[in-house]
């Protein structure tokens, strides 16, 4: 009997994949050739407190989507506070911008009992569960509390830091102790896997048990990286397409005598935004000639708007976007062009293609799906650049794009100066490497490893 897919993530997508991320379109595809179930907040709140979620069920082809509202008190500590407040930025090795409150544990902790409930009132006997991210760590647990012996596994999109900086969150043990009550842990990459190895070895006192799994109080966990991939046909389809074809018509007439280069972030701190501005201040001040040359299109998305660090994140990029327009700018040209929203995602292509070069560097990232969609945005006759920070996961792949340390602002400088002046026989040549990566290891790939990892677990395994 084929087992269905049940996924599990912290907010359900509204289905429309031309509209979605990355992740949304690769799940989607995993969650078609399984027929399944996705589960998630609805993304409303609500301001009476809830005691247990109502459950709202929609279909979509052979989808099932299934959602339920937050109360106002468990979204604040739970979302904004637990999750995007504490371990987001631990993740991250921000523990500086982590604020650790001890009530907020307490309201993560009842956000994922709501969801291991709502799971347990929807799974079949072979189901397969997958659950997705850093807000989720404790669902396996709950649901294991509810004597659910499902194969349960955990995707973590983030990075994955040291040991030292993981320990710096207060109770980390009891929040990655719960890693064992899942029967496989994903991680974006080879780096994340170390970090998470000797994390189970020296602070919870976890002994290996073969090459990919450890044992801990009678618990197995199988833990691999399987680094996330983008549909890259689909995206380089979306080229054809009306709204890609008018945007970049509009941006090649526009930008006829110069070159676009571009970034696309959430903005989040995460993503070096600061430090890529203070770069290009840097390229136009070290390369007067390389003024009048290029434009950097920045476009920024902004969220979690309710955590502190993020309000004071979008007023310092309008700041230092302000400034250097202010400096550098002339009557014909800007350096700069910021826009804090989301574009669509055939728009998005169209800006890929007609830009020479895209600034990737994030100061940590999961793996950055951005670098994979550029790469396959480009013209394999005359391509563009991937300038891409050796900090996103991304770059344990993609060696061969210009590889940068996004806080040596002179060094970006430099990358963006290579970049504007590499011959097209260079720029083909790193190219053809990258995009054969990115095709092999794609989005199916990806949901179909962990899917088959998953499968092969043996549930509930005692020791
Ligand atoms: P994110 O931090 O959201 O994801 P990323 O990997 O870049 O980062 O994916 C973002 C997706 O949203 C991409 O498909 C991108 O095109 C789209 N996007 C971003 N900004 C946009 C904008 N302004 N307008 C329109 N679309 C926009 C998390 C982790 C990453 C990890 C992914 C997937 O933080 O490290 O790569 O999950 O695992």
């Amino acid at each position: 009997m084929t087992s269905r897919l049940v996924v599990v993530s912290n907010r359900v997508p509204d289905g429309h994949a031309s509209a979605a991320g990355g992740l949304a379109v690769a799940l989607l595809d995993a969650l078609r050739d399984h027929g399944g179930v996705w589960l998630g907040w609805s993304g409303h709140v609500v301001d009476s407190d809830i005691d247990a979620p109502r459950l709202r069920h929609s279909r979509q082809a052979n989808i099932r989507r299934v959602t339920f509202d937050l109360d106002r008190r468990t979204h604040d500590g739970y979302y904004c506070g637990y999750s995007n407040g504490a371990l987001w930025p631990v993740l991250h090795g921000r523990v500086d911008l982590a604020r650790f409150d001890p009530g907020q544990w307490e309201d993560y902790r009842r956000a994922n009992r709501w969801f291991a409930h709502a799971l347990m009132q929807m799974l079949g006997e072979q189901d397969l569960v997958w659950i997705h991210d850093y807000h989720l760590l404790l669902v396996a647990q709950e649901l294991r509390g509810l004597l659910s012996r499902h194969r349960i596994g955990l995707f973590l999109h983030t990075p994955l830091p040291a040991p030292d900086a993981l320990a710096a969150l207060p109770g980390h043990q009891r929040l990655l102790e719960a890693l064992f009550d899942f029967d496989l842990v994903g991680l974006q990459t080879r780096g994340d896997l170390a970090h998470l190895a000797d994390y189970l070895q020296a602070e919870l006192g976890a002994r290996r048990d073969g090459d990919d799994a450890f044992v801990h109080r009678g618990r197995r966990l199988r833990v691999q990286a399987f680094p996330i991939g983008i549909d890259a046909e689909a995206f380089r389809d979306l080229l054809r397409e009306r709204e890609a074809q008018d945007i970049q018509g509009l941006l090649r007439r526009q930008y006829a005598r110069r070159e676009l280069l571009v970034a696309v972030d959430r903005m989040d701190y995460s993503k070096g935004i600061p430090q890529r501005l203070q770069a290009l201040r840097e390229l136009y001040s070290r390369h007067p000639e390389d003024r009048g040359r290029a434009t950097l299109i920045q476009i920024a998305v902004p969220g979690r708007e309710g955590v502190q660090a993020y309000r004071e994140l979008s007023a310092e990029v309008e700041r230092l976007s302000g400034a250097l327009n202010g400096d550098f700018g002339e009557l014909e040209w800007i350096p700069l062009r910021l826009l804090r929203r989301a574009v669509s995602r055939r728009r998005l292509a169209g800006l890929f293609h007609a830009s020479k070069a895209a600034l990737v560097t994030p100061l940590r990232d999961g793996m950055n799906l951005v670098a994979k969609e550029y790469l396959a945005a480009q013209d394999r006759q005359d391509p563009g650049v991937l300038i891409l920070s050796r900090f996103a996961g991304a770059a344990e792949q993609l060696g061969g794009a210009v590889l940068v340390n996004p806080y040596d602002v002179e060094g970006v400088a430099e990358a963006i100066h290579q970049a504007l002046h590499m011959s097209r026989e260079q720029r083909c040549e790193r190219h053809r490497e990258l995009i054969a990566c990115v095709e092999q290891h794609d989005a199916r790939w990806w949901s179909r490893s962990f899917v088959a990892a998953l499968q092969g677990c043996k549930p509930g395994l005692q020791e």
